[in-house]
Order: C-alpha cells, then structure tokens, then sequence
C-alpha cells in the first residue's frame, strides 16, 4: 500500500522482498569493505556522527560532494552501479504511480548508512544536492522511528513513523527539503532474515546535479 506522509512523501511498506533485502546487504556489505571502508563523518565542531555512512557514485563528507573521499584517504568513490539506478525507478513509479517522471529519474549518488542500536540522526535538511529530484530511501534490519518535520525549522509540527525492514520512502516536491532524522532504532523483533548481522541499514538514491 502507500501511505502519503506529507505532500510529496510517500511510503510504501515491505516494498522490498527478502530476496532484494538480502542482495542489498550483500551488496552493502561489498561496498562497505572497499577502500577505507565505512566511516563516522566528523563534523565541522569536531564531533562523530553515531551513525557510519560509505557512499557509491559521489562521496558526502560535511556538507558537500566530491569525486574522491576527501575526508579520508583521497582515493576515488566506487562508482554508481546502473541496477541500483533501475531499482530507483522502479520504486520511484511504485511510489508516485508516475511512469513516465520514474523514466527520466537519474540517481547518480548511492549514500548507504549503518546505525547500530545506539545510534540516531538528529534533524536536518539534505540540501548538498543540485537537483530537487527526489530522494529514495530503502531501510533493512532493525526498525526505526523516522522523524519527518515541516520546511521551516526543527520544531513541531513533525510527524513520527515507524521504518521496518523492506520498507521504501520517496521524498520529492513539496517535502524534499524537510527537515528528518531519526530518532531512535527499536528493538529488532521478528525482523526477516536479511543477512544483516546488527542494526539498520538505510540506502538513498538522490540526484547530485553536479555534471
Ligand atoms: C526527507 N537518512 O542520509 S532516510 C540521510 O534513515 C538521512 O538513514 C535517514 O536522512 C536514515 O540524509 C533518513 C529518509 C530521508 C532521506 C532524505 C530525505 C528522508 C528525507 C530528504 C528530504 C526529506
Ligand atoms: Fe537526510
């Protein structure tokens, strides 16, 4: 089914069969063992991020993009696989119900993050990109409480959902630069056997609009 969270944000719950969920974590696993491997971005006040990130296509580092891992070694970003590129238009036309829009939808940046039980995102707009093409979000594992607020500020209103492994979430048009985190994971009960050892995983696809 999908759920319309606010104007331009739709869910669509266990969107992801566990076929897919699992060929997600191997490949995560795959691309977080590359090069430097997954890291805790360090912000500009000094302090770690709780949750690790490792990125495909273009690498995210405080708050911009660029084509090598600047914050770490240097070494070049793995590049943006296109099954990755078709998985998002499938799940863009699966949320928008907009074939011809998911046709011309062309992610070039993969972020991948890993939260274990401890670790949160505190609210914030992702404003880095230069294209207000929708972001995709596929979650696996452990599932979360996902805070989606208004464009304005950090302050109510806001509206909480649970995230649940194999669920997908598109934020585009009116919701693209709302404010979100994630404010707590939950216990990892029931949960399908995806192959992932501890907590959440979550993958955006999103548009850079860098050439
Ligand atoms: C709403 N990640 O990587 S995904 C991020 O679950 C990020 O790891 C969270 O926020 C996570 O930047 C939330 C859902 C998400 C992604 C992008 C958005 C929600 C969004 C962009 C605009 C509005
Ligand atoms: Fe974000």
């Amino acid at each position: 089914e999908r759920r319309v969270l606010a104007p331009g944000a739709v869910h669509v719950p266990d969107w992801l069969d566990l076929d897919r969920q699992r060929m997600l974590v191997l490949a995560c696993r795959e691309w977080a063992s590359e090069g430097p491997g997954i890291r805790a971005a360090v912000l500009p006040n000094g302090g770690q991020m709780s949750v690790r990130s490792v990125c495909l296509g273009w690498h995210w580092y405080p708050y911009r993009y660029s084509r090598t891992r600047d914050d770490q070694d240097g070494s070049p970003v793995a590049p943006f696989p296109e099954w990755l590129g078709d998985l998002g238009r499938e799940a863009l036309a699966e949320a928008y119900g907009d074939a011809d829009r998911a046709r011309a939808y062309r992610p070039d940046i993969a972020l991948i993050n890993h939260y274990t039980a401890e670790a949160r995102m505190g609210l914030h707009r992702d404003n880095d990109e230069h294209s207000p093409d929708p972001v995709v979000s596929f979650s696996i594992g452990a599932p979360c409480v996902f805070r989606l607020g208004n464009t304005e500020n950090r302050g109510r209103p806001w509206t909480d959902v649970e995230l649940h492994s194999g669920d997908l979430v598109v934020f585009g048009d009116e919701s693209r630069l709302a404010y979100h985190g994630v404010p707590k994971l939950l216990p990892a009960l029931d949960i399908p056997d995806t192959g992932l050892v501890d907590g959440r995983l979550n993958i955006t696809l999103r548009v850079s609009g860098l050439g």
